[in-house]
């Protein structure tokens, strides 16, 4: 199977020189096949292809194809997803994408996209000169006489413990070589201000080569992103270069994944170090004395790999590299929670083994322990050697706390949090990594207490969670556009899909708007809830809204004496309620003034009139409160018995109010100075004057619906008898309070 998958590469080669590293990417796409048999190895060997990611096995194989591979699966009813349906597009966005921003280099917006080869050169300078401690160094030439370039770190002294790391053997792995300066800037930046630095790098010299395989690279820069030797012409081929990484004496041209043809990827050259790079890096690495640990740093796949690399036999320090593998690991993965996963070997099927690689040697040849980094992303989902430029930074911090667990062991000193206070105390750290930390709001040592918008349990504390599908059909990230939900921005940056979750407040109007970019026919997505049901979907541009008609739960039928009128959704509750009394109010149409002697079971104005409410127009209270049904305004709310009101009707219609009688002598009246509109309690008439004799030296004027007088001043009383179902105005020189003659 191996031998197969070999030829493949072999065939794979350059025959002419376009203008761009994308032109030879024409009609391309990146494609995944769920499984492979030796069949399709042999048929899919008569086109050009490429392998891609080291993490794979017998099932989900990558490959980049033509159009004619295509359409040979197609025709052999071969499924296979298409991953990235135009790759020469895709490497012309990265291409002006850098070129966009280039000039922006200060600090970390140095890696804010991939840097050129003279962009790293003028970058390692700057970093010698700027750390006391860094220095420059020029291990040999590559094939094209090229400068091998990198940095050596050492506050001096002898024979002290030391570490290489490089990135860069092969050319397609532009993130290796941004995260080999990161380790490079973060040193010296680190050394110049900080005392666990300082301490550190007294005790480990740090030798970092960013670019092994520099003419490889520059060929990926100009000629074809996905070149992967370096550019050694070979003799009696037309085909160029030598893969770095099975040059190595350490079982160099074994039977793991290696090829004998000069067109292969895997090509292992002549002989060991046959390469100029690789045999510059091996007498360099010689020279270094006390060279305890190496990286060997590669994309993609989100690995740590421990020798041997060519054989799932153990090695002598089996438990060592385990014991560093896994701290690395650790470090790498808890960085930014993207998790890598550790292994020797094929670490357990996750990878193929290769005979030849550098780390074996290091570890073989050196008796340095050895490892393969395979970087971000961990499938060609996530961009795979195109890791998408926004990753960069993450990727370079993870990679350099891998790199310092590896500094930190060779320093062979146990650091941690030195301050007894502190929540992460470490007893046996004798040297203070800055890491102590305190309890935060949810009791997590060093945390930053609940996120936005969810409990310490992590659950959603202002109400729902929703769930958010989105997809791009091309496989490029949204180019730009946002779905914004409630304010919160979502897209996926690069591939075809992407899914989050936000918290919600299911009591408001959830606002949705999707734009602000290209490609937007490309674009879909849906918003559900927690239970799986659709509220939304769409694509772009889209703006819309969900949950914005609230459902008010109530008694909906007006006949009902617990009628709601806000109420949009009939909940059942209505009551019928039968009374024990009741009083009908006949109200002529226009102006009227009501009170009741009933003392109704359900007292809310909408229940008190909903029998006329087709025909009222407005009620009024002594105070100047309304209750407008037609607007759904009331400011009244409930009714209260010794006080009238002022209604007007579009035509006369009668109120029946049922509830208990009120006792009027029980039944205390409290009125204000100035103008009250008095409840009538009794339920037979009697004469004005007798009913409010107790209060009548402060009466200025009583009033009834139709305007006529009672005036005591005046001995004058129009109104004659208080009718039952009436109101009256009164206005008096001061508050007072008085009862009704009892029925
Ligand atoms: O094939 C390689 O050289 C490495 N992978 S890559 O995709 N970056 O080319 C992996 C070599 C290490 N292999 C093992 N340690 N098994
Ligand atoms: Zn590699």
């Amino acid at each position: 199977m191996k031998y197969l998958f070999l030829f493949i590469v072999c065939f794979y080669s350059i025959n002419f020189y376009p203008q761009s590293n994308a032109s030879l990417y024409e009609n391309t796409s990146i494609i995944k096949l769920k499984s492979i048999t030796d069949s399709i190895y042999l048929g899919l060997d008569l086109f050009e292809v490429i392998h891609m990611s080291c993490r794979h096995n017998k099932s989900d194989l990558e490959f980049i194809v033509k159009t004619d591979a295509m359409n040979w699966l197609n025709a052999q009813s071969i499924p296979f997803d298409i991953l990235v349906d135009d790759l020469k597009a895709k490497i012309e966005h990265e291409n002006a994408y850098m070129e966009s921003i280039s000039q922006d280099k200060n600090g970390e917006a140095w890696y804010n996209i991939y840097r050129t080869y003279e962009e790293v050169q003028t970058k390692i300078e700057e970093i010698a000169e700027m750390s006391a401690i860094a220095s420059i160094i020029v291990i040999g030439e590559s094939y094209e006489n090229r400068e091998i370039k990198g940095l050596k770190f050492s506050t001096g002294g002898f024979d002290k413990p030391a570490v290489f790391f490089n990135g860069c053997q092969h050319a397609r792995e532009w993130v290796t070589v941004m995260a080999s300066v990161y380790i490079a800037d973060q040193l010296a930046q680190n050394h110049e201000n900080d005392y666990f630095f300082q301490t550190l790098l007294n005790l480990v010299d740090v030798y970092i080569i960013p670019i092994a395989n520099p003419d490889g690279y520059v060929y990926t820069h100009t000629v074809d992103r996905y070149w992967r030797k370096n550019r050694q012409v070979n003799t009696g081929s037309n085909c160029v270069g030598t893969d770095l990484n099975r040059n190595w004496d350490a079982d160099w041209n074994g039977l793991e994944s290696t090829s004998n043809s000069a067109c292969s990827d895997i090509y292992v050259g002549t002989s060991p170090f046959s390469a100029p790079e690789t045999y510059v890096l091996k007498n360099y690495m010689e020279s270094v004395p006390n060279l305890l640990g190496h990286l060997d740093i590669h994309s993609y796949s989100a690995l740590v790999l421990g020798p041997w690399g060519y054989t799932n036999d153990q090695s002598p320090d089996h438990t060592e590299i385990v014991s560093l593998g896994n701290l690395m690991n650790d470090a790498i993965s808890n960085t930014n929670g993207y998790p890598f996963v550790f292994g020797t070997g094929d670490a357990n099927g996750s990878l193929y083994l290769a005979s030849g690689t550098m780390p074996d040697w290091t570890y073989d040849g050196l008796g340095a322990l050895g490892y393969t980094y395979e970087l971000r992303p961990n499938s060609s989902l996530g961009g795979g050697f195109e890791l998408p430029e926004v990753q960069i930074l993450d990727a370079c911090v993870e990679n350099f706390n891998g790199a310092l667990e590896m500094i930190l062991w060779a320093a062979d000193i146990q650091s941690g949090c030195t301050n007894t206070d502190a929540c992460n105390y470490n007893l046996s750290a004798s040297i203070d990594d800055g890491s102590c930390a305190e309890l935060d709001a949810c009791g997590e040592c060093g945390g930053n207490g609940p996120l936005p918008g969810l409990d310490c349990a992590g659950n959603c504390s202002t109400g729902e969670s929703l769930v958010i599908e989105m997809a791009d059909s091309h496989g490029d990230g949204w180019n730009g556009n946002t779905l914004l939900i409630n304010g919160t921005s979502l897209t996926i940056e690069n591939g075809f899909e992407g899914l989050d979750s936000l918290c919600y407040d299911s009591s408001f109007c959830v606002e949705v708007i999707c734009d602000g970019g290209s490609w937007q026919e490309e674009i879909s997505w849906s918003i559900s809830n927690s239970l799986g049901n659709e509220l939304l979907s769409g694509g772009a541009p889209f703006s819309g809204e969900f949950n914005c008609y609230i459902p008010i739960l109530g008694c909906t039928d007006p006949e009902a004496i617990n009628f709601d009128f806000n109420a949009t959704t009939e909940d059942n509750t209505c009551d019928y309620f039968i009374p024990n009394e009741l009083q009908t109010i006949d109200l002529p149409q226009g102006w009227f003034i009501f009170s009741t002697y009933i003392q109704p079971e359900f007292p809310s104005m909408d229940s008190i009139l909903s029998f006329v409410y087709d025909d009222l127009i407005i009620v009024k209270n002594g105070e100047g409160m309304a209750y407008l049904p037609d607007f759904g305004f009331n400011s009244i709310g409930d009714l209260i018995n010794d006080q009238g009101y002022l209604v007007k009707l579009i035509q006369s219609n009668s109120l029946s109010i049922s509830g208990t009688k009120i006792v009027p002598q029980n039944y205390p009246i409290n009125l204000n100075l100035g103008w009250n509109i008095l409840g009538y309690l009794r339920d037979n008439p009697i004469n004005l004057e007798q009913a409010l004799s107790p209060i009548q030296s402060q009466i200025i004027i009583v009033k009834n619906w139709v305007g006529t007088a009672y005036l005591p001043e005046w001995g004058y009383n129009g109104i004659g008898h208080l009718m039952p179902g009436e109101g009256y105005q009164i206005k008096l020189v001061s508050s007072a309070t008085f009862n009704y003659p009892l029925n």
